[in-house]
């Protein structure tokens, strides 16, 4: 990881650029694959699946007996692993229920806001170098929390057209049947438009590479869809001092250095020394990985910094608003109170970023690239509306009415003028 001692504050823009690729590029690749899929639905979808998974797939829905199986080929410990995640995930994400809220604002008008569960969502589980199972987790959840009544699972098929058993277990586990064998820009493009095997959806979830994030922001422009959030690839902060264990930021920065080669790390620490010690760390950690050449790769992507001023390091940490940060330093908690820009926050030297990847409750589906600023992970809110009601009484137009009919004369808007005059008069007419 290269090193910067402290960086200077005009340097920073610069310093905390991720490594995007041109959104141009992929369009000119991600449209016509759109548009095909658009015109065509299944065909397109199959010969797509040939070019780019090398499957040749003609049932695009998984069986349940295909479901059935997975359940076999998954280890018990396994099993295990992911109830305990489940139950966690589903604690966390139940508990972020709303109440339905009822104002009465004045006397007479009454206001109410309800959460309604969005009807239709799509699932998008990668496939590629790692089968992302724990996602199928963090989406299926709260999809099912919230009460969406139809939930479509895409994911790429193995060039032999199987998926991970792991994915459709999880899948089965969290209730969801319709599992269709399709990735990458075709099966965002097959949610968006809708095709024989593939229903159309109204909000499309999930990571992916550069070609599925480019589909699922061109297609939420065009098309009445929804996005959880503008994707790009994963990353991790750790603040470190003195009091952080070497070994254990090594560890959090290997992690999300495994992910992808376009991953990026990000370490700041208050003495050299530190980062030092940290940097030995990865060295020795990497040679033991099974991803090492992915690691190196995100790595030269990588930076260190060194910035000795606490609040300094804090409004840096701030600037850069990490898609994960972990607080590694003396008094994490403190420091954590004063983050306003992350998806996620690990606190202390027993929390790491796995934990929140696997089982702790929170989320996984975070903000990347600097969305942190203004953007939440996925949560239980993701998968619903709030729609808003409103109910007056006769008393309660004719303590308002006069208010909104001036506020309608001077916006110089007389239909609106006149929705209340009309009532008010009928009001006095009729005692
Ligand atoms: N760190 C990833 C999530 C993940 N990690 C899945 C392991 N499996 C993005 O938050
Ligand atoms: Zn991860």
């Amino acid at each position: 990881m290269e090193k910067f001692i402290e960086p200077n504050i005009n340097d920073w823009p610069e310093l905390i650029s991720r490594p995007v690729k041109n959104f141009d590029d992929i369009k000119k690749i991600v449209q016509p694959v759109l548009d095909k899929i658009k015109h065509e639905g299944d065909s397109a979808l199959k010969e797509f699946t040939q070019k780019f998974d090398g499957a040749e797939i003609n049932d695009f829905l998984v069986s349940t007996e295909e479901l059935d199986k997975a359940s076999s080929l998954v280890s018990q410990e396994l099993k295990e692993a992911l109830q305990l995640a489940k139950n966690n995930i589903e604690k966390f994400h139940a508990a972020q229920a709303d109440e339905v809220l009822t104002v009465e604002t004045m006397p007479g008008v009454s206001c109410v806001r309800k959460s309604v569960a969005i009807r239709k969502v799509g699932l998008y589980i990668p496939g590629g170098t790692a089968p992302l199972f724990s996602t199928v987790l963090m989406l299926a959840i709260p999809a099912k929390i919230a009460g969406c009544k139809e939930i479509v699972l895409c994911t790429p098929p193995n060039k032999e057209g199987n998926i991970h058993p792991a994915i459709l277990y999880a899948a089965k586990l969290t209730g969801i049947n319709t599992v269709i064998k399709a990735g990458g820009a075709q099966a965002v493009a097959a949610m968006a438009f809708g095709t024989e095997s593939v229903p159309k959806v109204d909000k499309i979830f999930g990571p992916g590479n550069q070609y599925v994030t480019a589909a699922k922001q061109i297609v939420s422009q065009s098309e009445k869809v929804a996005i959880d959030m503008p994707a790009g690839p994963s990353e991790v902060a750790v603040y470190a001092d003195a009091a952080s264990i070497p070994s254990f930021v090594a560890s959090d920065l290997l992690s999300q250095a495994e992910h992808g080669v376009d991953s990026q790390v990000i370490l700041v620490a208050d003495t050299e020394k530190t980062v030092d010690e940290i940097n030995d760390a990865v060295a020795e950690q990497l040679e033991l990985l099974s991803r090492k050449d992915i690691a190196i790769e995100a790595l030269k992507n990588s930076r260190a910094f060194v910035i000795n001023n606490k609040q300094t390091a804090i409004d840096f940490l701030n600037e850069y608003a990490a898609e994960h940060l972990i607080l590694a330093n003396e008094d994490a908690d403190d420091v954590a109170e004063q983050i306003i820009n992350a998806g996620s926050v690990f606190i202390g030297n027993f929390t790491p970023e796995s934990a929140g990847d696997y089982a702790s409750g929170t989320n996984h589906t975070l903000p990347t690239n600097g969305y942190a600023n203004a953007y939440s992970g996925v949560s239980l809110d993701s998968f619903v509306k709030k729609i808003t009601f409103q109910k007056i009484t006769k008393e309660g137009i004719k303590a308002i009415g006069p208010s909104i009919e001036l506020m309608a004369e001077e916006e110089q808007l007389d239909a609106h003028k006149n929705a209340v005059t009309l009532r008010l008069k009928y009001l006095q007419e009729n005692v």
